[in-house]
């Protein structure tokens, strides 16, 4: 089974190439912002408090995400070649309990991190937003983020390098060459 987390500041290219790994390798795809984003859209209680949080710029509490995380893994077909994580975990404590609970089920990730320039992520980010529709796709709120990122995500790549499992990536280039450095971490990593 092939379990990749894919780790990166906003606007670094994880849902894209997301895309690219699930049907290339023939994996389920968990993108958390679009679960979330879902939530939202359902109108509920919580998809209110969610709302407020991604308008913001700011993360989604850990506790509330803990449980989007363990019912997407219990709802993993038994055929499942593995999962992609788009943008989850997004602090050390999500980290430490997305151990946990692969390990529940006997099962290990590679955690590959997509470092893309901040003037880049800004610049794609605002080209994005001219068409998302994304309350959050505006320069203030892509400036919190980012700044977001550095204080709580950015930690996680440490936890990853610290448990031998954390391969990083020139995020800068084209899609397509992105996608082919990929290609190859993943060959690398499952040798
Ligand atoms: P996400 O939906 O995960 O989105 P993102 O970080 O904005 O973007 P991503 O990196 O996926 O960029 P994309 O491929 O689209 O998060 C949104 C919000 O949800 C968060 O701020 C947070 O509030 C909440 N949330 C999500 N997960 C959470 C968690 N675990 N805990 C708490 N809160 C959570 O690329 C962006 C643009 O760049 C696209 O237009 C794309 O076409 C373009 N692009 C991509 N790669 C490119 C390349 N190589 N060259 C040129 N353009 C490129």
């Amino acid at each position: 089974m092939l379990n990749i987390i894919l780790c990166g500041a906003p606007g670094s290219g994880k849902g894209t190439q997301s895309a690219f790994l699930a049907e290339k390798y023939g994996l389920q795809h968990l993108s958390t912002g679009d679960a979330l984003r879902g939530e939202v859209k359902s109108g509920s209680e919580l998809g209110k408090k969610i709302e407020a949080q991604i308008a913001a710029g700011n993360l989604v509490p850990d506790d509330m995400m803990y449980g989007v995380i363990e019912h997407y893994i219990e709802q993993l077909p038994k055929d499942s070649k593995g999962m992609i994580f788009d943008g989850y975990p997004r602090t050390v404590a999500q980290a430490e309990s997305l151990t946990e609970l692969l390990k529940k089920y006997h099962m290990e990730a590679i955690m590959i991190d997509l470092m893309v320039d901040e003037h880049l992520l800004t610049d794609r980010l605002l080209e994005r937003g001219k068409i998302s529709g994304r309350a959050d796709d505006n320069l203030e709120t892509i400036r919190h983020r980012i700044a977001v990122y550095h204080d709580q995500t950015e930690p996680v790549a440490g936890y990853y390098l610290h448990q031998g499992n954390y391969f990083v990536i020139n995020g800068n280039r084209s899609v397509e060459e992105v996608s082919i450095q990929l290609e190859k971490v993943i060959d690398l990593a499952t040798r």
